[in-house]
């Protein structure tokens, strides 16, 4: 039995179908198109009600939300993939602490930049949207400033590396001009790195292209 993967390339379900590919496991792709607003729509609402991406059909057929709690879901099941750290140790505590920084402090500010006007009545968006990509930029510059290099943790290759390079290619939501401007000089080889890694390489190329 396959799990089942929902949601669009270039958005959140990266994160989740670059850990199956390096976890080796079988799955399938369901595209829910962020264009069409699918994710709104009482089919996709029926497999996650909060109509956000991505969702992840456990081969028993339990449903994961939350990009975070597929991925961490995923690390349990493929315990040889070593997809974090060993269990109980400083590296764990770091790659917990880094994912959830990055769950609660990077992906909310998302949905702002990309609807502001979902949060705004009378209010000026493009002023919200600016700011919230300003919050991003300024969150994801202590994601670099905590990355070891060439990996996120000392320890080596993690999820937090698949995690962190998916937030370091969102243009739209953190600007094109900042990031061709080189802030985050290590995040940028980090992303290149993961890219690079043979199983996550044709997804990456799905999701990103040559970003
Ligand atoms: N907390 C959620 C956030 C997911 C999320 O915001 N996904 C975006 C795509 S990257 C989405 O579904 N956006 C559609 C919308 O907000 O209508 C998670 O971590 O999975």
């Amino acid at each position: 039995m396959a799990y089942i993967l929902y949601g669009d390339t270039g958005s959140g379900a990266f994160s989740a179908e670059a850990v199956l590919a390096e976890a080796g496991a079988p799955y399938e792709f369901k595209l829910v198109s962020l264009e069409k607003n699918e994710q709104r729509e009482p089919a996709f609402l029926a497999i996650n009600p909060s109509g956000k991406m991505p969702a992840l059909r456990l081969p028993e057929g339990q449903i994961v939300t939350e990009s975070l709690g597929i991925l961490l879901t995923l690390a349990d099941h493929f315990p040889n993939a070593r997809l974090l750290p060993p269990q109980a140790g400083a590296a764990r505590t770091q790659a917990y602490r880094w994912l959830a920084f990055m769950a609660s402090e990077i992906y909310p500010m998302v949905e702002i930049s990309d609807y502001p006007e979902r949060f705004v009545t009378n209010g000026d968006a493009e002023a919200l949207r600016q700011k919230a990509r300003e919050r991003i930029r300024e969150r994801l510059l202590i994601v670099e400033r905590m990355c070891d290099g060439p990996w996120f943790l000392p320890s080596g290759f993690s999820i937090v590396d698949i995690y962190a390079a998916m937030f370091s290619r969102w243009r739209g939501s953190i600007g094109k001009e900042w990031l061709k401007e080189g802030h985050i000089p290590k995040l940028d080889n980090l992303a290149q790195a993961v890219a690079r890694r043979p199983a996550i390489a044709p997804v990456w190329k799905r999701h990103f292209g040559d970003r």
